[in-house]
């Protein structure tokens, strides 16, 4: 059944060609978990002690209590909670490591790295209080690896990051509701413990604890490893590149990088390119090095190195089904241990990096910042090695790969909307006033077999630029939608309302921007808080006229990305409920009373096309609040929701 709605070439391709050889997928797996269990789903099992797990009935006949008398709004509220709490320690873990890798930097202990944008690097110290004049960049960058490193701890004290950007507003609101976030570390263990069995039971009190974790992570976790990231490895300029699995070579050593943390990534593109391993390949009979991208991480590198993606979250197996892969290195997060079964069948080698992502009976080369370039070294020898191993008549590489541009952020994204004569967000927000555009549109996060296999994204960025919604999209839906060709200028032409072509046309960028990985969602934020900042389409960012989704969503990152959203004044749409359901006062509070609370709220649609005009609406309401022009031009057609 799920594999009905996978509509991408690429990935139909390589399934058809492994049919009938018992190599398992993630679809195969996904269908023989069917039914899935209704108690789950609607988040009415309740697992957090030994006297359960206890079940809510859904139908009001059985218990409606579990032994301790928690209810399905505490169930409910509870496991959400800790599920964004989860996803904002796995966006902020990783900006901690950053901290650390800017910290082996500037004590001269790390290999392999250098500051690619020592300009960022000095007006992000400054924003830390970090005095920059006559410091080196290593002075500076071990002071800025320090001080942030120390925001995770704080106790009382307020993010910098959220402090110095977030909109007044926005600040005084999360003042006045007591969800002004601390320190990361402290918010994470907080939620944990006010989930423990016993402690907090009041679902809105849950919600609440909810929201200023997801703060946390969102104006501060996500937002330090962009910033981070940015400095040590580039800020990104949109660049071209191709993406699916085409992109992988049949005559070269293909090595797949797969995961988030562009830490090592970043170093192996780099060493792939020494003469003396590119000597070694063609010893072994091969033309040369291929990296490709999986994940986050081939958005990461995608950005800044225009590194070519083999693919999204769902085609990690598939890549090495290809039977083309010498070496699939992996970092950190979205790993599917179905890529150990399918490795199996093949010859490809997987390599783990990390001691925080072991998978059982795999091999692990641990990446450490001081042998950084030597470990890249060592991967790529064993990659290279492997390519005598491949079986050369089962090699399946489909020919499906997409060109894309990629690489905007919010501080280049005025120039390319502006020019160099005009470098403000005001075009942007002059061609929402004047009808053009009709608001922006955050189209992002994961695909997932229990939806549309990526192509929900497909249909619904179609269906919102067709409205002459900008989209803005990172992590898995923006390789999704690059893979369909959205991400270029084109589609702006042939597929945008005649507003949003006019303004596309006139600057040459695509319909659909690319901002990043799914930690770039700050970007988001503080492109939002520019719109703001420019003024004449809202004082604040819930009176902004934009929506966010994330129909395809599957991991807690995002439910701590969703959340950080909504408690920031914007409206999110979410495929399915968070496993918050079978409340039905849980489900009421955060997609209607919430809004009234901190302007953001919840939808959930699984419909594309349906989903696109819940967004639409969202839209519209707000630019008749801000009274703005009516559209310019007059719409395709308008469904009925
Ligand atoms: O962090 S979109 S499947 S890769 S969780 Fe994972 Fe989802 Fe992809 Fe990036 Ni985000």
């Amino acid at each position: 059944m799920s594999r009905k709605k996978l509509k991408d070439e690429a990935s139909i391709k390589v399934l058809d060609s492994i049919k009938g050889q018992g190599i398992e997928t993630i679809w195969d797996r996904y269908e023989k978990q069917e039914p899935h269990c209704g108690f789950g789903l609607l988040g009415i099992c309740c697992r957090m002690c030994n006297m359960g797990p206890c079940r809510i009935d859904p139908f009001g006949t059985g218990p409606q209590k579990g032994a301790c008398g928690a209810t399905a709004d505490t169930i409910a509220a509870r496991d959400m909670a800790r599920s964004t709490a989860a996803g904002s320690a796995s966006h902020s873990d990783h900006a901690r490591d950053l901290a650390h890798t800017f910290i082996a930097i500037g004590k001269g202990t790390a290999q392999g790295y250098s500051i690619r944008d020592p300009n960022k690097l000095r007006v992000i110290a400054r924003e830390y209080g970090i005095s920059v004049e006559n410091k080196k960049d290593k002075e500076i960058t071990l002071e800025l690896g320090e001080k942030a490193l120390k925001e995770f701890g704080k106790q009382d004290d307020e993010q910098l990051t959220l402090s110095k950007r977030a909109p007044k507003k926005q600040q005084e609101i999360w003042k006045s509701l007591n969800i002004y976030p601390r320190g990361i570390d402290r918010e994470v263990v907080e939620t944990l413990a006010r989930t423990h069995e016993g402690m907090d039971q009041d679902y809105k009190n849950l919600v609440q604890t909810t929201m200023r974790t997801a703060l946390a992570d969102g104006w501060g976790g996500s937002m330090v490893a962009t910033e981070l990231s940015d400095i040590l490895f580039g800020s990104p300029q949109p660049i071209r590149a191709r993406a699916n699995l085409g992109v992988l070579k049949e005559d070269e050593v293909n090595i797949i990088i797969h995961g988030h943390e562009p830490t090592l990534s970043d170093v192996i593109v780099t060493a792939s390119q020494d003469k003396e391993l590119l000597e070694l390949a063609k010893s072994k009979g091969a033309k040369g090095i291929t990296v490709a991208g999986i994940c986050c991480t081939a958005n990461e590198m995608l950005m800044r190195r225009g590194i070519p993606v083999a693919g999204t979250f769902l085609q990690q197996e598939l890549a090495i089904m290809t039977g083309a892969v010498e070496a699939i290195v992996v970092d950190i997060q979205c790993i599917m241990p179905g890529i150990v079964q399918a490795a199996s069948h093949f010859h490809t080698k997987v390599i783990t990096t990390s001691s925080k992502a072991s998978l059982p009976g795999v091999g692990c080369i641990e990446f450490h910042e001081d042998k950084a370039l030597d470990t890249a070294k060592r991967i790529i020898r064993l990659a290279v090695e492997n390519y005598p191993n491949r079986k050369q008549d089962i090699v399946n590489i489909p020919k499906e790969s997409m060109e894309l541009i990629a690489g905007f952020t919010a501080e280049n994204i005025f120039y390319n909307l502006g020019g160099k004569f005009r470098a403000s967000y005001r075009p942007l927000n002059e061609n929402i006033a004047n009808g053009r555009i009709r608001g922006v549109a955050g189209v992002v996060g994961c695909d997932n077999p229990r939806m549309g296999s990526g192509s929900y994204h497909i249909e619904l960025v179609k269906e919102l630029i067709k409205n002459d919604v900008l989209v803005v999209q990172t992590g898995c839906a923006a390789l999704t939608c690059a893979k369909e060709g959205l991400l270029t200028p084109e589609a702006a032409i042939e597929m945008s309302g005649d507003g949003l072509k006019e303004v596309c046309k006139t600057v040459g960028i695509p319909p659909a921007l690319h901002v990043g990985s799914c930690v770039d969602n700050s970007r988001i934020l503080i492109a939002c808080t520019e719109m703001v900042k420019e003024g004449g389409i809202g004082n604040s960012l819930d009176e902004l006229p934009v929506a966010g989704a994330a129909i395809e969503w599957m991991s807690e990152k995002a439910m701590a990305i969703g959340w950080y959203f909504v408690a920031s004044g914007a409206f999110v749409l979410f495929g399915t409920p968070m496993r918050v359901a079978g409340s039905q006062a849980v489900f009421d509070y955060i997609t209607k009373e919430i809004e009234n609370i901190v302007g953001g709220k919840w939808a959930f649609e699984e419909d594309p096309i349906k989903a696109a005009h819940i967004m639409i609406d969202h839209i519209d309401k707000k630019r008749k609040a801000l009274k703005l022009a009516p559209m310019l031009y007059k719409q395709p057609y308008k469904v009925a929701v």
